[in-house]
């Protein structure tokens, strides 16, 4: 018969096995926690934002025309962005949409059309101060006035929209101050207004036709 100290010996070599398999499971667990916890690190994720852009600017107009809208935006520094010059400062112009001139790319020989008609303005840094926002009638195709959505969205620390508009662009050589706000010592956008203001050197060159 087998002692009490031996019996004890024996649940215990028993027990081994399983022990080992839960300390590994447990480990495993641990790795993957901090596996996630890099990926789901908040601060990583800002700071990765940061870099592209404070504020964006985008005007939208209706899919499928022709019609050529263009985003002039002044900054507090008085330079001007537009698709003349896509890049003063810390204002950035993504891309000139020209309508439907510049919406279809081949690859491999195939067509594909993005027919959105979309202008966006980047604010890479959020210096204080005031910024005109002008929306210009380049080239028209369509006979009635045309709406353009114009929208400001914040981006840090968190997404927010902070203006959006529907302006009625008349035709072609139609200018008009979309809004101007400012941006605060805070970063914060604030005295949104519509005094108007001309942003484009257009003004002694062409006589609007829609006015006629
Ligand atoms: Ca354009
Ligand atoms: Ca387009």
């Amino acid at each position: 018969m087998a002692s009490l100290y031996l019996q004890k010996n024996r649940t215990a070599l028993n027990a081994d096995p399983f022990i080992d398999l839960l300390f590994n499971f447990l480990l495993g667990f641990a790795f993957l926690f901090l596996v996630a916890l890099l990926y789901i690190n908040p601060e990583a994720k800002e700071a990765n934002i940061e870099k592209q852009a404070e504020y964006i600017i985008s005007a939208t107009w209706p899919e499928h025309l022709k019609d050529d809208i263009d985003l002039w935006v002044r900054g507090p520094d008085d330079q001007t962005v537009s698709y003349l010059n896509k890049e003063v400062g810390w204002l950035h112009l993504d891309r000139d949409d020209r309508g439907e001139i510049n919406d279809v790319i081949v690859i491999d020989g195939v067509e594909k059309i993005h027919p959105i008609n979309q202008e966006i303005i980047t604010i890479r840094k959020k210096h204080s101060g005031e910024y005109i926002v002008n929306l210009y009638y380049y080239d028209a195709d369509s006979e009635k006035p045309l709406p353009v959505k114009l929208r400001i969205d914040r981006v840090n620390p968190r997404f927010q929209t902070v203006y959006q508009d529907t302006i009625i662009l008349n035709g072609v050589d139609d200018e008009q101050t979309a809004v101007r706000f400012s941006i605060d010592e805070n970063g914060g956008a604030e005295r949104f207004s519509q005094l108007p203001a001309t942003l484009t050197p257009y003004a002694l060159e062409h006589s609007p036709a829609w006015a006629n």
